[in-house]
Formats: C-alpha cells, structure tokens, sequence
C-alpha cells in the first residue's frame, strides 16, 4: 500500500501538469478512496477560481457537438478547459458515443484540454457529489473553465445543473416539445437558454416563443438588478454564435461576482454538499454496524410487519451510534 509519499506526489504531479497522474487522481477521487481524499485534501486549497458550466438538456439537442465547439472558442482565447460527460451515451441517439469518441480524438494531443466522462449507473445517488469532487480536481489543476454535460432527465442530472455557477439549458427547433419542457418548470434552471441547431428553420420560432415564456415565468426580471436569462441561437454546423454564447457566459460569470449572487451560490452548494456527505456517512455507518450484528435487516423486517414504525427504527440506530 503506498505511503503518505505517494499521495502527495500524485498531486504534486497534478499540480505541475502531469495529465497521466491527473487521469489516475480521477479515478481515485471518483472511487472516494483513501489516497483520492488526501490528494483532494492537498488540492482543494488552491481550487475555487475555475467557473463551472453546466450544460443540460433533452438526449439528442446537440449538447456535445455545441461544446466541442466552445471548447474550440475557448482554446482560441488560451483558456485550459476541462469537460466532464455525464452518461455522454443516450440509448435514444445511438450515434452520440460515436460523435463523443470522435470529440476525444479531436483533443486527444492537447494538454489544454481534458475530457473525462463518468456513468451515472456507477454512482446511484452520489453522483452530483462525484461530479463535483471531479470539478475540484481540475480547478486546482488549473482548468478554467469545467464543462460539467448532463443529459436533463433525472434529478441527478438536474441537482448537477444546480451546482454549476452557470447552467445553460439547451432547447432545439423542430421536436415540438419545447414549450412543454417549459410548462414543467425547466425553464428555471437556465441562466442561459440555448437554442442549439439554430440552422434549422423552426429556430427562430422558437427563440420568439422562449423569450415570450421566460417574461411570463419571470417579473422579478423587471429589477434591473436581477439576472434575466437570454436566449442565444447556436449552430455547430454553421459555427455560428458561439462567441455569443461564451459573451453570455462571461456577462453572467461578472454578474454573479457583482450582484453578490456567487457566495451565495457557493454557500448553498457547501451547504447542499456537506448535508448529503454526512447523511450518507451516517447511513453507512450505521448500516456497517447494525449490519454485522443482524440489526439492520431486523429493522427493516420490524418495519414492513408494522411491529415498529419507520422513526422508532431509525431512533434506534441513530441512538446507538452516538454512544
Ligand atoms: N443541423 C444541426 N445538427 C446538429 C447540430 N449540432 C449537432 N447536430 C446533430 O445532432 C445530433 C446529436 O448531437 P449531439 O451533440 O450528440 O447531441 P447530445 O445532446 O450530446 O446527445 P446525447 O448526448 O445523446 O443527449 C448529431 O447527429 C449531430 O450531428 C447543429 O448545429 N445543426
Ligand atoms: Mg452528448
């Protein structure tokens, strides 16, 4: 087993450029194992500058094509830019892992870029929390700014746009869907509202219906001092308004600084995070010990034959494990 050595200098490696230890600190990191933590416990002090973008979305909108090209726009103004693809293979577009494959290759040579996808199955409900552990990572390697892409379905995918300090919601013209995404209250976890494949005919319908939906949703928006999110028309195949896009990015980053809205933000994701870390640690525990012992499962048993109610149960193991 390695020694304290070994994971300080899988950081120190990280932290000079190494992009082989940075792959292999993901890994670790996303395992939660012991060398991750420490390493993450070295690196987490000097993170905290990188933006985090979240980028969401129905399966098959165009979200990866529209970030390969903003990381080309990104490259292009010298930035490191780490993406983070959460389940970047929707069962509905089995093209999508092709068009991902092919995006790796793109950057494969660039140490300016790095491209780490995780799979939603492996975490169950931990992800959002992984998703941001990897984010710390990249940040204290000095990436800026992290792509964190997630297809908008599940609440995972939704508590990762939540954590991003910038979530771009990306509609597409054409699937006749879009102003029912809305009704369920979408919408709202936009900052930004994208409409990808604006080269298709029905976006400019779309962009008038959004930005007629987004006044009704938001009054607060009249307070000059309040965010409204615009709506931009992208298109890949075109390469046109990516630079927009990233104009938005940056005027919502600035906003976020002045408006006292970041610390906020940043507050609520600790908070947000902290809870979940100890409720989760709290749950292991006491299953690991009650486990041993049978009493776990004799709970659960008491449960369902209604012998003991769910509070008197949890009461007891929750007792048992501040003596
Ligand atoms: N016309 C047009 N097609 C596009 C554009 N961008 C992407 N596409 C096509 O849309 C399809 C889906 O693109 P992806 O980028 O894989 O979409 P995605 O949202 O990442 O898909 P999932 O990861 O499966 O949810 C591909 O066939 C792309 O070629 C665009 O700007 N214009
Ligand atoms: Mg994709």
């Amino acid at each position: 087993m390695p020694g304290p050595d070994a994971r300080t200098s899988l950081s120190a490696r990280v932290l000079g450029g190494d992009l082989a230890a940075l792959a292999r600190l993901l890994t670790r990191v996303e395992n939660d194992d012991v060398i991750g933590r420490a390493a993450l416990a070295h690196l987490y002090p000097r993170g905290g500058s990188a933006h985090l973008i979240g980028i969401t979305g129905p399966p098959g909108a165009g979200k990866s094509t529209l970030v390969n090209e903003m990381l080309r726009a990104y490259r292009a103004r010298g930035a490191k830019v780490a993406i983070i693809a959460i389940d970047p293979t929707s069962p509905l577009t089995g093209g999508a892992m092709l068009g991902d494959r092919i995006r790796m290759t793109e950057w494969h040579a660039d140490p300016g870029v790095f491209i780490r996808s995780m799979a939603s199955r492996r975490f169950g409900g931990g992800l959002a929390q992984n998703a941001l552990a990897v984010a710390n990572v990249f940040d204290a390697a000095g990436f800026d700014p992290v792509i964190i892409e997630t297809v908008g379905t599940g609440q995972d995918e939704v508590a990762i746009a939540r954590l991003a300090l910038t979530t771009l919601l990306v509609q597409v013209p054409g699937m006749g869907d879009g102003v029912q995404t809305l009704k369920a209250g979408a919408l709202e976890i936009g900052d930004i509202i994208v409409i990808a494949k604006a080269d298709r005919p029905e976006a400019s319908e779309l962009a008038s219906d959004l930005r007629r939906l987004r006044t009704l949703n938001f009054d607060d928006a009249i307070d000059p001092g309040s965010w409204s999110s615009p709506v931009v028309k992208t298109s890949a195949t075109s390469r046109t308004g990516i630079d927009d896009l990233i104009a938005e990015i940056e005027r919502h980053r600035e906003w976020l600084a002045a408006s006292g809205e970041l610390d906020g933000r940043l507050r609520r994701n600790a908070t947000t995070e902290l809870a979940s870390r100890v409720r989760s640690g709290l749950l292991m525990r006491s299953r690991d010990r009650a486990g041993e012992s049978g009493q776990f499962e004799a709970l659960v048993d008491e449960i369902t034959s209604r012998v003991r109610t769910p509070q008197a149960a949890a009461e007891i193991l929750l007792a048992a494990m501040a003596r």
